[in-house]
């Protein structure tokens, strides 16, 4: 069975998620889209490799791709404040959606989004939190859960981009950057997090207004306390790194370069250029898992990041937000988790 796709929003990732489902994945087919840029999205369609017969249909509006007969199943790759809408229509639809981060951009509209999906009474909206499918960040899980380094005490987890776009605001390196950290320490230590509080370091004058970079110190249930650096202007590359320091040992992420130059009394490694390298086979796993268990009648990938932890994620950056604008220690409180998600 072929799951039929409809992609709302067809910029950088929404271009990268349709390549790999019509390219490098089995099972999947895009047969609409749209976007707010109606020219680039009837460009993206054009280029479309393995389109249906007549084409992809490019819808004018998101809600009126949802309502296609042909899309089964629709992924949403728009900018995170328009999300909520589009999940909401999905789950109206009975359409499994798959949420690029965040899930929304504040905790009421995430609640709103558990709320529809608890009335339906099936979980159908997973959303992209892809480095639960990285294999260092699966292999680092599963080194803590064996115990054999016994109860994790800190999270370190660095994030830093080259560079950021234009309209990205102070408060995005934390609802858009800092997020993907959040979810990680949820699931990396099976913990919620209570306290959320943000350290401002000298700013780096190549980010213009934006206060960067950012140090959030976050403290979970069982006491312990992760600190996430966020880093949007550091130019060198993407770099991503993680380390928990527990009992008796440590466990951290190895370098991702595949070779070493040595050269010039020099050695060299490659960093990466952006997320589309650093997490290229996450995202093919993402996808290939979510189209897969849509053709055997699920809605939602097992383990996924369903729109509970899109919830508690959005409720700690929320917390994060506040931290970063009055300078206080912000307490973190999830309403209580529905059964649907239990
Ligand atoms: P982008 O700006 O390149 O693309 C967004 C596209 O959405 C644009 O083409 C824009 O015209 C379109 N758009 C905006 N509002 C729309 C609306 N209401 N209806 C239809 N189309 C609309 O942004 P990018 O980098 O592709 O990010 C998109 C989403 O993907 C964001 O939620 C972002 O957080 C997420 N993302 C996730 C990553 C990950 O590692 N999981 C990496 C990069 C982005
Ligand atoms: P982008 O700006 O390149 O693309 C967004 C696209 O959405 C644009 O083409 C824009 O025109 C379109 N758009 C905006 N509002 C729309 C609307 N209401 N309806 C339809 N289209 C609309 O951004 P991006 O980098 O592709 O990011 C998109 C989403 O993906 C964001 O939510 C972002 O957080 C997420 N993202 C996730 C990761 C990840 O690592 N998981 C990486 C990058 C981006
Ligand atoms: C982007 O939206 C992503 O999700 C990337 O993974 C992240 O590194 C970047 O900071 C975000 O803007």
């Amino acid at each position: 069975m072929t799951v039929n796709v409809g992609v709302i929003g067809v910029g950088l990732i929404g271009q990268d998620h349709i390549r790999r489902l019509t390219t490098v994945l089995s099972g999947a087919a895009v047969v609409a889209v749209t976007d707010v840029n109606a020219e680039q999205a009837a460009s993206v369609a054009a280029g479309v490799k393995g389109a249906p017969a007549g084409g992809v249909k490019v819808h004018g509006t998101g809600q009126e791709l949802i309502l296609d007969p042909n899309v089964d199943a629709v992924v949403v790759c728009s900018w995170g404040p328009t999300h909520e809408e589009y999940v909401l229509a999905a789950i109206a639809a009975n359409k499994p959606v798959f949420c690029e981060k965040p899930l929304a951009t504040t905790q009421v509209a995430c609640e709103r989004i558990i709320t529809a999906e608890v009335e339906l009474g099936r979980k159908i909206v997973q959303v992209g939190y892809m480095r639960r499918y990285d294999p260092a960040y699966q292999a680092m899980k599963q080194v803590i859960t064996s115990g054999e380094i016994g109860a994790p005490l800190m999270f370190h987890s660095t994030h830093r981009n080259p560079s950021v776009p234009g309209h990205y605001t102070r408060e995005m390196a934390i609802t858009d950057t800092a997020v993907h950290d959040i979810d990680t320490a949820r699931w990396l230590l099976d913990d919620e997090i209570i306290s959320a509080q943000v350290v401002k370091p000298r700013k780096n004058s190549l980010g213009g207004d934006l206060e960067d970079p950012l140090f959030i110190l976050l403290t979970t249930a069982s006491g312990a306390v992760v600190d996430i650096e966020t880093s949007v202007n550091i130019r060198y590359g993407y770099d991503i790194r993680g380390e928990i320091v527990a009992e008796q040992g440590t466990v951290e992420l190895a370098e991702t370069t595949a070779v070493q130059i040595r050269r010039g009394n020099a050695l060299t490694s490659r960093v990466p250029e952006d997320w589309r390298e650093r997490f290229l086979r996450a995202y093919d796993i993402e996808f290939q898992e979510w189209v897969d268990a849509l053709a055997a009648g699920q809605g939602v990938v097992d383990g996924a990041a369903t729109s509970w932890d899109g919830y508690a994620a959005a409720v700690v950056s929320d917390a994060a937000v506040q931290a970063l604008h009055d300078g206080t220690v912000v307490p973190v409180a999830l309403i209580e988790q529905p059964a649907l998600y239990r």
